[in-house]
């Protein structure tokens, strides 16, 4: 029997070691090239939301963008001729700050019911909440940021019907809640004064405060007095369920911001129905680093401008 063996001199070794090394190397190589290349930790510091339709009343949509840039919002829009930034007020430096528990929000409304929406905004400016309005100006072709409150709560009256719709503007603390109420008259917002008696009920002031206040505190005291001052005897099981469990829950809620639209109107054009968007941070209380955005859609009904009652509370998550 014959065998052929394979001599392999020293400086061959040497050779196959280098290969070998080499080829090692090289896949190392690719490994890292493909993690950085995909891991957004690496390389995004900038995102952007896109919503279309149509800003400027040409029937031609266009492309609003809020852009989230090292945590600071501005806004660009695009429409069928141009591309236009959209500069924030002039005391402030942005549209507000990102934050992972505070989403901005963004809402369209025809305010002044010139077919053209307006765009409304609210955010957080150091933790402090905010809100913006965004109007087009047919005459410039350009959008104007008219309007900018460090308030927590807007609303909008009167867009169920066929009056001239309302804006609030409006601050919740541990204080109370404090109201500014405006029309858009002549190309702008004009503040004006409703009557103080109807004002406490007449978009759920008095009724958000209490569940705002039971939500933060969330005590059986609280709670007991939420339904026995406001007999919020329409709830359905499952807000009850809702309410019941956050009692129970160990998460400690503080107040972010809130907005509220009328969706339905009586034939006499008082609003019967409201829709209620209230916003919360919730901290968990065995882990304090752990934040996150809770919110809540709440409806009120009533027989007349007046006589409201909540019918339901339920969780959504990221709204905008
Ligand atoms: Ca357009
Ligand atoms: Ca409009």
């Amino acid at each position: 029997m014959k065998f052929n063996v394979l001599f392999i001199k020293k400086e061959h070794l040497y050779y196959l070691c280098l290969i070998l090394i080499l080829f090692i190397l090289f896949f190392f190589f690719i490994k890292v090239n493909k993690q950085y290349n995909t891991d957004p930790t690496f390389s995004e510091k900038s995102s952007e939301e896109k919503y279309g339709l149509d800003l400027t009343g040409d029937g031609i949509k266009d492309d609003l963008y809020i852009i989230n840039k090292n945590n600071n919002y501005s806004l660009n829009i695009n429409t069928n001729s141009q591309s236009l930034i959209v500069a924030p007020d002039k005391n402030v430096s942005s549209y507000g700050n990102y934050s992972e528990y505070w989403p901005i929000k963004v809402n369209f409304l025809d305010i002044n019911r010139d077919s053209i929406p307006e765009i409304f905004l609210q955010s957080c400016f150091n933790d402090v909440a905010g809100s913006s309005i965004i109007k087009y100006n047919a005459t410039s072709h350009s959008f104007e940021n008219i309007f900018f409150k460090n308030n927590n709560i807007l609303g909008f009256l009167d867009t169920s019907n066929n009056k001239t719709p309302k804006l609030i503007s409006a601050n919740l603390s541990a204080k109370g809640m404090s109201i500014n109420s405006y029309i858009f008259i002549k190309n702008k917002f004009q503040e004006f004064t409703y009557d103080q008696k109807s004002d406490e009920n007449f978009f759920c002031k008095t009724l958000i405060t209490k569940l705002t206040y039971f939500l933060t505190c969330k005590s059986k005291d609280s709670l007991d007095s939420l339904l026995k001052d406001y007999t919020i005897e329409d709830l359905d099981s499952k807000s009850m369920n809702t309410l019941i469990t956050l009692k129970e829950d160990e998460t400690s809620f503080t107040f972010q911001d809130a907005y509220f639209i009328d969706v339905k109107s009586n034939d006499d054009g008082y609003p019967i129905e409201i829709e209620w968007y209230l916003s919360f941070s919730g901290k968990d209380v065995s882990n304090n680093d752990k934040i996150t955005n809770y919110t809540y859609k709440v409806v009120a009904k009533g027989n007349n401008d007046t006589n409201f009652k909540i019918v339901s509370i339920s969780s959504i998550n990221n709204i905008n």
